[in-house]
């Protein structure tokens, strides 16, 4: 099989290691990993029953290629000094896009900083995204669902943060479920490991994502976890984690439909491993040339998203060049008019920084904000 099963090369497996035999199993676990589609596009398995819907395809292919596109604007507008530290998807869209394709409108999203595919799933504006990025808070005021969470920048701080989301869900007795996304450095966290627990205790209606791109910043995933994948992570929670090619998105969309359907129908929550790349630097802020080879960066370009959802469609003659081009065009339009629109918007006032953290602002605040009001008048 050509897909690419994450077991950390080079580590022993814990089974192998020496346990004493004579003493009796008293429990087993198992990790699956699932993946249907090659990187070439070829067919591993029997496909989910979603596959045959052409629309459905294209539309999480029409999404994957805006993002890159997206991406490749945002970062010529950081580079130009028009927007601040941008995070691209580039090599990982299938993970985000495939994820919030599974989700219901009602459900509750909480990303991490990496997960523009799945805020555009859900409605936020190309604009909108570029706003935050840009330093202005309105960007998180976004035309998505009012109940799903803004971008966490705090490596998996919105993981104790979707506990509470799924409690409260759970509490309500309502049928929806939260979403928590965030990368394989989060894993490392208190955070998460708590969150996990809770969730389990309490069989919350919670789907954790990890999107395991391999690298946290400069820190390999073999620095990260002596584990031989992460999915198992949830076993010590008490529920199911599975492993999933994150190259793969009808994968992501059938793990995804899966564990939220679960979740929502009360069997508690679940955990998704998928397991990429992170073809791009970790932001614009970074140089990932100076901590990984050129060599190991190529190799996974061959098992990115977009080609291979192409081959797919192509070979189903379900999308044709023409479609490509038309798309190309439409991709296009689209982003150079959403940053016109995000270049064109007024900035705040500076003293507005201060205005939405508190109800009423301490004495000490008031006083700056009047003196950086001030300030901006004269
Ligand atoms: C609590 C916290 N510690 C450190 C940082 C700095 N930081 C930002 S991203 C990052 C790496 C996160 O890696 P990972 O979780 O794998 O997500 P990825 O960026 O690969 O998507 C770090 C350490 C932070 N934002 N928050
Ligand atoms: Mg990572």
């Amino acid at each position: 099989m050509s897909c690419r099963r994450h077991n950390r090369s080079g580590s022993e497996s814990v089974a192998s290691r020496r346990v004493n035999q004579d003493l009796p199993v008293i429990a087993r676990f198992e990790v699956r990993h699932r993946n249907y589609l090659a990187p070439d596009g070829s067919i591993q398995r029997p496909l989910p029953s979603f596959a045959s819907d052409s629309k459905l395809l294209t539309e999480l292919y029409r999404s994957m290629v805006l993002l890159r596109l997206f991406d490749r604007k945002a970062v010529a507008l950081q580079r130009t000094g028009r927007l601040g530290t941008y995070a691209v998807s580039l090599g990982q869209e299938a993970v985000s896009v495939g994820i919030a394709s599974a989700m219901r409108k009602e459900d509750v999203l909480l990303p991490s900083y990496r997960d523009n595919g799945a805020l555009l799933w859900r409605g936020v504006k190309l604009e909108e995204i570029l706003l935050f990025w840009g330093g202005d808070e309105r960007g998180n005021r976004f035309s998505g669902p009012v109940h799903d969470f803004p971008f966490c920048v705090p490596v998996g701080s919105q993981a104790p943060h979707a506990a509470g989301v799924a409690y409260a869900l759970k509490l309500r007795k309502q049928p929806r479920v939260a979403v928590c996304l965030f990368g394989d450095g989060a894993t490392s966290k208190g955070d998460v490991y708590e969150a996990m627990n809770f969730a389990g205790v309490h069989r919350l209606p919670l789907v954790f994502v990890v999107a395991n791109n391999q690298w946290a910043i400069s820190v390999p995933l073999r620095q990260q976890t002596a584990c031989e994948t992460l999915a198992q992570k949830a076993i010590a929670a008490g529920f199911i984690g599975e492993q999933v090619d994150g190259g793969d998105v009808v994968a992501i969309r059938a793990a995804s439909e899966e564990a939220i359907a679960a979740a929502r129908d009360g069997n508690g929550p679940r955990f998704i491993e998928a397991v990429t790349y992170r073809l791009g630097d970790h932001t614009t802020s970074d140089d990932a040339a100076r901590y990984r080879p050129a060599e190991e960066v190529q190799a996974h370009w061959k098992e990115e998203p977009i080609a291979r959802l192409r081959a797919y469609l192509v070979a189903q003659k379900m999308w044709s060049k023409a479609d490509e081009e038309q798309l190309a065009a439409e991709c296009h339009a689209r982003v150079e008019a959403a940053a016109e629109r995000y270049l064109a918007t007024a900035p705040r006032r500076p003293e507005t920084m201060f205005d939405h953290l508190y109800a009423d602002l301490p004495a000490a605040y008031a006083a700056q904000r009047r003196e950086l009001a001030g300030e901006h008048d004269a």
